[in-house]
């Protein structure tokens, strides 16, 4: 049977909802993220309307640098568990369409249509269906994208945003890609594409057509996955339950800090955080990674994996401490600190990798959880962190 993969994003997701939510907001510049302070804030920017986009403001920007572009612009904190209620409500939606759907982040997700398709007549019936369905069950705006594969519908749902509904099909995957910019592949980054740039590769016409074996001897086994990808070649199957790619936890200080104990508290603060969050999800990660921006903005990150997935606190403290205590930041001072957990997979028994304190971590851990969900969020905390008070952020990967 021939594959046929839909992506959906949401356009402008925590935005649109605020404009929902409150209807001064509509048709206005709004701004997603920490509170800008007059221009002295120091988080960024999570996402802004569209209205705001043509200002030049984007998700990841800091949000200091959004208000000298837009002091004018609404300045709205984000609300988690809104945006949550909401991505369920649309994930829930999605399932009418096919029972192959693979959640990626919180407003987008993959579905196999493959075999599903024919009950609505055509792809390009399926496509305005979902985007009909969740319009008036929402209210707000979906981009689509169809294709052979994840990769193609990935792009092809970013392509024609907002409210954009793209369909490739097998037979124009290569003239779709060719004019796109690499930019757009999955993997080429900042290091990847000044060097795929300087061999005169600049579309993903211009990789396709270069020489797979240079590609390799050049990237080793990136070269190939590019050179693939630029053909058109990918063959991951949508993968029903996995979620999130990753679920990190980050804060930027109010001040730069130096103080080792005051950055080993946050540091705390964040792993339960991010622990609680995965059993919440009932998500387990078999790598941990450690954010460090320094007061010179230069940003550091150090992974650890492992050959099982972890989600109780205690694990995620000690690793991440380890790996805190062993970096050198050559006597300057920490403006942010993030953890986070990748390569998730759901559930799963306990590990034995790190036997013995668990068992008694994990119950510890639940009856926190249990406490926290009854009483609210400042009903019980761990000794250690009586003394923070953090807004940590979510952010994705
Ligand atoms: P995106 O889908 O990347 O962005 P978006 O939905 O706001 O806009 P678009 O129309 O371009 O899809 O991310 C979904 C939500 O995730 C976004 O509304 C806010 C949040 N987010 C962050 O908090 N930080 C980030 O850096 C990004 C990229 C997104
Ligand atoms: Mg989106």
């Amino acid at each position: 049977m021939e594959k046929i993969i839909l992506h959906l994003d949401m356009d402008a997701f925590f935005a649109a909802i605020e404009q929902l939510d409150n209807p001064q907001f509509r048709g206005k510049l709004v701004v997603v993220g920490a509170d800008p302070r007059g221009g002295k804030g120091r988080g960024v920017v999570s996402t802004c309307s569209y209205e705001a986009r043509e200002f030049g403001i984007h998700s990841a920007m800091p949000i200091s640098q959004a208000y000298k572009r837009c002091p004018h612009a609404v300045y709205v904190f984000p609300r988690g568990k809104r945006y949550s209620e909401m991505s369920k409500k649309i994930m829930k939606i999605l399932h009418r369409f096919s029972p192959d759907i693979e959640p990626v982040s919180i407003d987008e997700a993959f579905l196999n249509i493959s075999s599903t398709c024919k009950l609505f007549g055509s792809v390009e019936n399926l496509g305005k269906s979902i985007k009909k369905m969740i319009h008036d069950e929402t209210q707000l705006i979906a981009s689509v994208g169809i294709a052979p594969s994840k990769f193609v519908a990935k792009i092809a749902s970013d392509l024609e945003k907002p409210d954009g509904l793209v369909i490739v099909d097998k037979d124009h995957v290569i003239d779709f890609l060719a004019p796109l910019e690499i930019s757009r592949l999955w993997g080429v980054g900042k290091k990847t594409l000044p060097q795929l740039q300087s061999l005169g590769i600049h579309t993903i016409g211009d990789l396709a057509r270069y020489s797979q074996k240079k590609l390799i001897d050049q990237f080793g086994k990136a070269g190939l996955h590019f050179w693939n990808l630029a053909n058109g070649i990918d063959a991951r199957e949508v993968e029903r339950h996995v979620a999130a790619k990753s679920i990190s936890k980050e804060v930027t200080f109010d001040v730069d800090k130096s103080n080792r104990d005051e950055l080993c508290e946050t540091l705390l603060y964040l792993c339960n955080e991010l622990a609680r969050e995965m059993r919440k999800k009932n998500y387990k990660g078999r790598t941990i990674t450690l954010k460090i921006r320094l007061e010179d903005f230069s940003t550091f990150s150090r992974s650890k994996s492992f050959s099982q997935a972890i989600n109780a606190s205690n694990l995620i403290r000690e690793q991440v401490v380890d790996m805190f205590s062993s970096f050198d930041r050559k006597g300057k001072k920490v403006r942010l600190l993030g953890v986070g957990l990748s390569h998730l997979q759901i559930g799963g028994g306990q590990i034995d990798l790190f036997e013995g304190s668990d068992k008694q971590e994990n119950k510890i851990d639940r009856v926190i959880d249990q406490v926290r969900e009854k009483f609210g969020e400042k009903a019980i905390t761990r000794a250690s962190l009586i003394h923070t008070q953090h807004d940590s952020q979510w952010i994705r990967d």
